[in-house]
């Protein structure tokens, strides 16, 4: 089955075939939330095992996360539904101390699909990055990305200076990545929780729209 064949080439960093494979199966008109799922992010979890059990190692991590980046953008404008007016502005970032942005790739991707204008600030990004850059573009929406359990906390600092700054009430704080869930959401004074990329995109319409 392709799927398989996706997610093997993804856990041996072979971008090349990667991106032939997603191609032969967009060709074949499969589709593409089944590429990604059963394919890419298949075969990115059992890359997170091996990596776990010592069995690869940060290189091998790297060269699987280069390849999953290029295969998610041959499926990118398949996965967005084209939006054609911005409905809303969302400052987005993976936060301080963490480089992992595969899923806030993916989060940033549904977005714009929806209509958002995403402003992307990358990885490693501070709180008061996240807030400053909230104010300049005078965003509705923050939302933040954690991969680390020892990252995550970062986002009670971004609750925190956006209510120094007193735009508390003006921004809706938006949380996720694998550590976090809705009990920590609760507990840090976030907005909204959501699992994945699509239910975030959902969820961020819902706060413009409504
Ligand atoms: Co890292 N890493 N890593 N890593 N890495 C994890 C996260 C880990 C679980 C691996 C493991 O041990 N099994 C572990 C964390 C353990 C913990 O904290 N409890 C870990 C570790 C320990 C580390 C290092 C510390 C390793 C080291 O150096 N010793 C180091 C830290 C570096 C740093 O950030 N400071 C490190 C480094 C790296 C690489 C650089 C090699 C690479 C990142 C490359 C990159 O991102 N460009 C990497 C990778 C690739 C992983 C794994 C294998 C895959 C992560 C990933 O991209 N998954 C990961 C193991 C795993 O998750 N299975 C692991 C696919 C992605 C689509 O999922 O990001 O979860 P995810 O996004 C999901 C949801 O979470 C959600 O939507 C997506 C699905 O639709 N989501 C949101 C994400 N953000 C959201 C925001 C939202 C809403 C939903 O709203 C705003």
């Amino acid at each position: 089955m392709i799927y398989d064949d996706i997610s093997a080439a993804l856990q041996k960093g072979r971008r090349k075939d990667v991106e032939a494979l997603i191609q032969q199966a967009i060709d074949d008109k499969l589709p593409p939330k089944d590429i990604l799922n059963k394919g890419l992010l298949a075969g990115m979890d059992i890359v997170g095992e091996k990596f776990k059990n010592n069995e690869l190692y940060v290189p091998d991590v790297l060269v699987a996360a280069r390849a999953m980046n290029a295969g998610t953008a041959l499926l990118k404008p398949l996965l967005a539904e084209a939006g054609v007016e911005s409905i809303g502005k969302v400052v987005i970032g993976t936060v301080l101390g963490d480089l992992h942005d595969i899923g806030k790739n993916l989060v940033k991707m549904m977005m714009e699909g929806k209509g958002f204008e995403v402003i992307d600030l990358g990885v490693n990004v501070s709180a008061e990055q996240f807030v400053q850059s909230a104010i300049e573009h005078d965003a509705e929406i923050i939302a933040c990305s954690a991969l680390l359990t020892t990252t995550m906390g970062e986002m009670a600092n971004v609750v925190k200076v956006a209510t120094e700054k007193g735009i508390r009430d003006k921004v809706t704080i938006m949380i996720g990545g694998a550590p976090v869930n809705e009990a920590f959401k609760i507990s840090v004074g976030a907005d909204i929780y959501t699992p994945d990329a699509a239910s975030a995109a959902e969820e961020a319409a819902k706060v413009v729209l409504n």
